[in-house]
This record gives C-alpha cells, sequence and structure tokens, in this order.
C-alpha cells in the first residue's frame, strides 16, 4: 500500500518502503530535514501539530503574566516582566513561521485554536492570583519550558532546531528572573515567604504534567522519537525537572508540596507522588478556570487585527501591482 505523501520538487511523494528507509536513513544518519526535502506526510503533520501547539502556547502564555505587567511592584520588575511576555510573543512568531514552510498558514493554525481543533499548553489555564505566581511562572513554568525545548534544539527540522536556540537562551533569561523574583520574597517578610510558598502549591503540579502524559498514555512518542522529533520521553523529561528543581525549592527555603518527593539514592533522582491525570485531562479538553477566557482573549485579538490583516494584503498588492507596472514601463 501507498500513501500519498506532499512535499518534494513535483509537490508529492509516493512513499514506497524504499522512501521511507531513505528518509529513517538521513534522520539516523543525524541529518537536518529541510523544507523543500522530501518527507514522510505523517512526518510533517506531526510537526505542524507540534510546532503549531507550541506556538499557541508562547501566545496564549503570555496572558497569564500580561496580567500582572501594571501591577508589577517596581519599574525594574515592570520593565523586565514587559521584555519576558513580549520575548514570548517573539518564540509564537518565530513557531508560527517554522509551521509556515511545512504548507499550513498562520491563518489556519490559528482557526484550529480557536475552534478547539488545536491544543495549547494546559499551565496556561490556571489564574495568577499573586505576585508570587509572576516568580513561579518563571522559575517553574519556564524552567519546565527549558527542560522540554533544549533537546528540540537537536530535533530533525532544520527550522524547528534553529528556532529553539534562540528560544531557549531567551527562556533561561526568563527562568532566572522568576528565580530572582522568589529569592526576594523568601527573604522578605513572613507574608511574602508565605504568598511564595502558596504560589509554589499551586503551581507545582501543573508545571509537572507540562511534560505530557505518561509514557504509557503518551500516543505521539514512540514515532516522534523515531524521527528524533523528540529526544527523550515525556517522563524522563518530567524526572529532569524534578531532580533540578527540588534543590532550588531547598535553597528558597520552600516546601515542594509533595510528600512522597524524596532522593532515591538507588536511582540517582527524587520518588514524587502520584500525578492527577483527571485534572490534567480536565484542564486539556477546556474545563480548567481560565480556559474559556484564554481563548476569548485569543479571539478577539484576532477579530479586533482583521483590519490590519486586510490594510497589509491591500498594500503588498499594491506593491506588486506597482512593480509589474514598472518593470513593464
Ligand atoms: N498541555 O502523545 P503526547 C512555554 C497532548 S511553551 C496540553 O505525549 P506529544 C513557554 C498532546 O498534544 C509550553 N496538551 O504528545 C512559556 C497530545 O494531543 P494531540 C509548550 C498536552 O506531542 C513559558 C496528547 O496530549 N511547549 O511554556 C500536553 O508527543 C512561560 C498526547 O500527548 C511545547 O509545546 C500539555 N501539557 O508530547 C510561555 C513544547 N501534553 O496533539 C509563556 C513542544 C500533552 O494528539 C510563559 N511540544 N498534550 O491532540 C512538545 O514537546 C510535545 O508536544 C509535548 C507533548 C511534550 C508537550
Amino acid at each position: 500500500m501507498y500513501a500519498q505523501g506532499l512535499i518534494g520538487a513535483d509537490g508529492r511523494t509516493d512513499e514506497t518502503p524504499e522512501f521511507l528507509a531513505a528518509f529513517k536513513a538521513r534522520i539516523d544518519a543525524e541529518e537536518k530535514i529541510e523544507p523543500k526535502d522530501a518527507m514522510p506526510e505523517g512526518y510533517r503533520r506531526t510537526l505542524i501539530r507540534q510546532i503549531g501547539q507550541h506556538a499557541h502556547s508562547e501566545i496564549v502564555g503570555m496572558l497569564p503574566e500580561g496580567n500582572w505587567i501594571t501591577r508589577a511592584p517596581s519599574l525594574k520588575r515592570k520593565a523586565a516582566l514587559l521584555a519576558k511576555v513580549q520575548d514570548e510573543g517573539g518564540h509564537g512568531l518565530y513557531l508560527y513561521a517554522a509551521a509556515e514552510t511545512l504548507g499550513v498558514s498562520r491563518e489556519e493554525m490559528t482557526e484550529e485554536l480557536l475552534d478547539g481543533r488545536a491544543k495549547y499548553s494546559s499551565i496556561f489555564n490556571y489564574p495568577t492570583l499573586t505576585w508570587a505566581d509572576i516568580g513561579t511562572i518563571g522559575w517553574l513554568v519556564d524552567g519546565a519550558a527549558i527542560m522540554n525545548q533544549i533537546p528540540l534544539c537537536r530535533c530533525s527540522f532544520g527550522p524547528y532546531a534553529r528556532a529553539m536556540i534562540r528560544v531557549c537562551k531567551e527562556e533561561s533569561f526568563h527562568q532566572r528572573q522568576g528565580y530572582e523574583i522568589m529569592l526576594t520574597l523568601c527573604r522578605g517578610t513572613q507574608a511574602q515567604k508565605d504568598m511564595a510558598q502558596d504560589a509554589l502549591n499551586r503551581w507545582w503540579w501543573p508545571s509537572l504534567m507540562m511534560f505530557g502524559p505518561h509514557d504509557a498514555d503518551s500516543t505521539h512518542s514512540d514515532q516522534s522519537m523515531a524521527w528524533k522529533i523528540k529526544r527523550f520521553s515525556n517522563d524522563e523529561l518530567r524526572q529532569k525537572f524534578i531532580d533540578a528543581t527540588v534543590p532550588q525549592a531547598e535553597f528558597l527555603g520552600l516546601t515542594v508540596p509533595d510528600p512522597e518527593c524524596k532522593w532515591n539514592e538507588a536511582k540517582g533522582g527524587y520518588d514524587h507522588g502520584p500525578i492527577d491525570w483527571d485534572e490534567f485531562w480536565r484542564v486539556v479538553k477546556g474545563g480548567g478556570v481560565m480556559n474559556r477566557e484564554r481563548i476569548a482573549a485569543r479571539k478577539k485579538a484576532w477579530d479586533d487585527g482583521a483590519w490590519v490583516r486586510e490594510a497589509a494584503l491591500v498594500h503588498a498588492e499594491k506593491r506588486k501591482a506597482r512593480k509589474a507596472a514598472m518593470a513593464a514601463e
């Protein structure tokens, strides 16, 4: 049986066993796959799904922190937060551009987000209630994002891998600014320390869920690892994150809200208690506290920006016509 694939100089590729074996050989040889290269349709679709969802996460991810820009406690904090939120917007744009090289438009991806066909990270459906939440997002959410994205710098698809290099550098600054907010709070008054602990209590488990379901329930991992899109499984990255983060919490004088979280000498890592996957799937399927508000905000931004997109298109058409007219003179 042949499956019809897109791409390739002629716009089509027959997915014969020989074609698939040749593609696999390129992957195994650590060659980068570029947009105009022949690729299996499943590879292309997996990348569009993952990069599109990643882009949506960056853009929706601006909302929880954007909520605190006007309330940041000092000018320095406001400037840093503003820069961070702008960085996330930039990440979304690189990622949409990387996905567009695979033959999907940003309009299509946005429509999929707005009508619920495309997901975005579960983490952004939780509310930011206090200033300590902003520190915790930088520390834990950007920390988890870095853990997941450093291996993506070695993803087999060139445009995604290259975009991740800059994204990871910026996420690293974000993580530090978050941790520094936490350090300041934890060295402050008892009330500030309590606020920091409360934020850690609310964000710890959702941060662990960012890595996706357990390996046994991860539908895409095996294929994505064979294609070297993913380099580590969800559970492997989650474990690395826990091992890196628990000592950071200890340094702050905070306690991770998991009584089963203990160092396990034999495995050389921390054990952890059970993750509430019912909560994860409820949030992913739209039942989180902020899902509706997040999508409503994205829809409003998309609708409000319609005139800008229309004007840009008309302007581009006019320029093209002017160029053609000049060339004909
Ligand atoms: N939330 O088979 P798997 C950031 C879905 S960026 C919602 O394991 P896969 C920066 C998954 O899509 C954060 N859905 O899937 C920032 C699939 O559903 P589908 C985003 C999730 O793709 C910081 C199903 O479950 N990062 O934070 C989640 O192999 C601060 C089965 O799962 C990325 O997107 C989830 N947490 O592995 C911004 C990184 N997890 O598509 C602002 C790139 C899983 O079949 C402020 N993505 N699902 O309908 C990845 O590495 C992967 O896509 C995973 C999931 C690891 C997220």
